[in-house]
C-alpha cells in the first residue's frame, strides 16, 4: 500500500518545491510533493507565451546549492527564455532524481491541522488523503492567472489565450487580427513577437509601464567562464545586493538629488545602455525619494518619446500615474518600436473602456473591433492567490482565508500565526517578488531545513505578538518607500475586492537574511516550540546589520 504518512508534504514543484524536496531528503526526512501541472517548473511550466523570458540575468537566476550543477549547466543568453529555464528545471529534477516523490497532475484542495496529533491532513482533487507533521507551501507568487471579468468573454468564438496558461503546442497567429489586453511584463514581452506574425495587433492598455531595454545577447564565453571561475564570490555579491542580484555598472552612493542634472542623466544613460533593471539602482534613494524617483521616470519617458514615431502614441505609452519601480519595472526587446509598425495599434482604455466582448470581437465605449484571437496578458492574483484556492484550516478551525480577510500576515513571511508547522516559501511579508526569486527561494528552503533539523519533530508556531511586530515592521519599512503609491499586484490593487496591503518585504535581501539568521541562531524568538513560546526580538532593525558589524557594535 502506498505510503500515507510523511514528515512533510510540499505543495508545488517549481524551483521552491524541488529544492525543498532535495533539502528534506538530505535531512533524512520523508516527503511527498503535489503538483498541479504534469511536469516540474511551476511558473515556468505555465507561462509559455511568445517571448516569455526572465528579467533577471541567467547566470544569477539559477540554484547555488550545488557546485557541480553550477559548472555543468550553460545558459545561452544574457536573459534566459522560458523554454531554456524549463529545460534547466527538468535537468535539475532528473539530476537529483526528484520526480519519484512528486505526484503530478494533482491539485491540493485542502490542508487541515489536527490539534490532537499535531499533524496536517492534506487532501487532493484525486481523492487522496495524506498526513504529515509539516506542510510546506511552495505554491509560487505568480501562479494563479487573473482572468478579467469582462462581459461576453465566454461568448467570443475566436481563440482566447491567457499568457499564464499558454497552450503547450503554441499558437499560430499568422494572418490573424489579434487583441492583446494588458501591458505588464507579459504583454510587453509577447506583443513584439505576436506583431511579427499576425496581420494586425490591437493593444488595449489601461496603464503604461516603465520599461528599460533588455539589450539581450548571446552569452559570451568569456563572461560565463569568469562567472563560473568565481561563482562563490559572485553568489556573495548577489547576497549583498538589495534585490539579491549583482549591481552591474557604477551606481552612485550619493543621493539622487545631490548631483547635477548632467551627472544624473549620465548615470541613467549608462544604466540604459547596460540594459536590464539595474537602472533602478543608479542611486540608493530612487525607491525612497519621490523627487529623485521622478528624475528617473522622466528619463524613461524621454526614451519612449525618442523611440515612438507618433507623438500621441508616445505620450500614451509614457507612464505618469505612479513612481518608477512602484509597479514592477519591465524590460523589453523592441516593445516601443513595435508601435511604429503599420499593423499595430494602441487603444487607451482610460479614454474608451472595454464595454463587452462579442462573438466576433470587442466593443469599447467608442468603437467596435473584429478579432480572430484575444490574448489576455492580465497578470495574476499574486502572492496569495494560489494559497486562497486551498482550504487551509489551522488551530480552532480557523481558515487562512478568515485570518487573511483584511490582508495576509505571517511572521517573517514564513509562518502565519495559528497554523502550526505550516511554512510558506516566499510568503507574504518576505522579500519574494522584490528580489531575485532564486535567492529568496534558496534562503527560505535553507532556513526551513535548518529549522526542521533543530525541531527534531517538535511542533513550531509563530506567536501572535511576533507576527504583529513583524507586520508593523514591514509596514513601516514600506511606508518609507514609493511602493505603496503604485496600484500594483504588490498591493492587491489589480484584483477587484482583494484587500489592499503591501504584500512583500522591502527591507532588502541582506537585511532580511540577517534577521532570519539571527532568529535561527538565537533559538527562534517569536515562535513557540512544543508549546514553549519566547518573545520576538525587541528590534528587527538592530538585527539587520551583517553579523560582523553587529559584533563590532
Ligand atoms: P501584470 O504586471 O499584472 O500586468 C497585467 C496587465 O493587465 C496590466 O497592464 C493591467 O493593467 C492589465 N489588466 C489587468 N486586468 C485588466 C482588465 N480587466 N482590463 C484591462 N487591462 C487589465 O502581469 P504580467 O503577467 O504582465 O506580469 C507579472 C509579472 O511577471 C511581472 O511583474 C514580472 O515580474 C513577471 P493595470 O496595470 O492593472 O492597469
Amino acid at each position: 500500500m502506498a505510503q500515507k504518512d510523511f514528515d512533510a508534504i510540499i505543495v508545488g514543484a517549481g524551483f521552491a518545491g524541488l529544492y525543498m524536496l532535495h533539502k528534506l531528503r538530505g535531512l533524512g526526512l520523508t516527503a511527498r510533493v503535489f503538483e498541479a501541472g504534469d511536469d516540474v517548473g511551476g511558473t515556468w511550466y505555465w507561462n509559455r507565451y511568445p517571448g516569455a523570458r526572465c528579467d533577471v540575468e541567467s547566470m544569477e537566476y539559477s540554484y547555488s546549492f550545488d557546485e557541480e550543477l553550477e559548472q555543468e549547466w550553460s545558459w545561452s543568453e544574457r536573459y534566459a527564455t522560458q523554454p531554456e529555464i524549463l529545460r534547466y528545471v527538468q535537468h535539475v529534477a532528473e539530476r537529483f532524481d526528484l520526480k519519484r516523490d512528486i505526484a503530478f497532475s494533482t491539485r491540493v484542495t485542502a490542508a487541515t491541522f489536527d490539534e490532537a496529533s499535531e499533524r496536517w491532513t492534506v487532501e487532493t482533487d484525486r481523492g487522496e488523503r495524506l498526513t504529515a507533521r509539516y506542510c510546506i507551501m511552495a505554491t509560487g507568487c505568480l501562479s494563479t492567472p487573473n482572468r478579467p471579468d469582462i462581459p461576453g468573454l465566454d461568448e467570443f468564438e475566436g481563440g482566447v489565450y491567457q499568457t499564464g496558461l499558454w497552450p503547450h503546442e503554441g499558437v499560430d497567429f499568422t494572418g490573424q487580427r489579434v487583441a492583446v489586453i494588458g501591458t505588464g511584463s507579459s504583454g510587453i514581452q509577447s506583443i513584439p513577437v505576436i506583431a511579427r506574425e499576425a496581420a494586425q495587433v490591437t493593444v488595449f492598455q489601461r496603464t503604461p509601464n516603465y520599461v528599460a531595454p533588455a539589450h539581450n545577447h548571446p552569452m559570451s564565453a568569456e563572461y560565463e567562464q569568469d562567472f563560473k571561475g568565481n561563482y562563490r564570490q559572485r553568489r556573495r555579491e548577489m547576497l549583498q545586493g538589495y534585490f539579491g542580484a549583482i549591481a552591474h555598472g557604477h551606481p552612485s552612493s550619493a543621493p539622487s538629488m545631490s548631483v547635477s542634472d548632467e551627472q544624473r542623466r549620465a548615470l541613467y544613460e549608462e544604466g540604459w545602455q547596460q540594459g536590464g533593471l539595474g537602472i533602478l539602482g543608479s542611486f540608493p534613494d530612487l525607491l525612497f525619494d519621490r523627487a529623485g524617483n521622478e528624475t528617473l521616470a522622466e528619463f524613461v519617458r524621454s526614451k519612449v518619446r525618442e523611440k515612438v514615431a507618433d507623438p500621441e502614441v508616445a505620450e500614451l505609452l509614457c507612464p505618469k500615474d505612479h513612481p518608477v519601480g512602484s509597479k514592477r519595472m519591465c524590460i523589453d526587446t523592441g516593445y516601443f518600436e513595435t508601435f511604429n509598425r503599420d499593423n499595430v495599434a494602441l487603444v487607451d482604455l482610460n479614454a474608451e473602456p472595454i464595454e463587452r466582448i462579442s462573438v466576433h470581437g470587442l466593443k469599447t465605449a467608442r468603437r467596435e473591433f473584429a478579432f480572430d484571437s484575444i490574448v489576455l496578458a492580465t497578470g495574476f492574483d499574486a502572492i496569495t492567490g494560489t494559497l486562497a484556492k486551498i482550504a487551509i484550516t489551522g488551530r480552532g478551525g480557523r481558515t487562512l482565508a478568515q485570518k487573511w480577510a483584511d490582508g495576509p500576515e505571517a511572521y517573517l513571511g514564513l509562518m502565519p500565526e495559528g497554523f502550526p508547522n505550516l511554512f510558506l516559501i516566499t510568503g507574504p511579508g518576505s522579500p519574494s517578488v522584490l528580489s531575485n526569486m532564486m535567492v529568496s527561494i534558496e534562503q527560505h528552503v535553507e532556513w526551513i531545513g535548518d529549522c526542521l533539523a533543530a525541531l527534531g519533530g517538535r511542533t513550531i508556531e509563530a506567536t501572535p505578538e511576533a507576527e504583529r511586530a513583524w507586520v508593523e515592521h514591514g509596514n513601516a519599512v514600506a511606508a518609507a518607500t514609493v511602493y505603496p503609491d503604485g496600484k500594483s499586484w504588490y498591493t492587491g490593487a489589480n484584483i477587484p475586492g482583494k484587500p489592499r496591503t503591501f504584500m512583500a518585504y522591502i527591507g532588502g535581501v541582506p537585511g532580511y537574511r540577517a534577521i532570519c539568521q539571527a532568529i535561527a541562531r538565537d533559538g527562534y524568538p517569536g515562535f513557540a516550540i512544543a508549546g514553549r513560546a519566547s518573545p520576538p526580538p525587541a528590534d528587527f532593525v538592530a538585527l539587520m546589520a551583517p553579523p560582523h558589524e553587529a559584533e563590532a557594535a
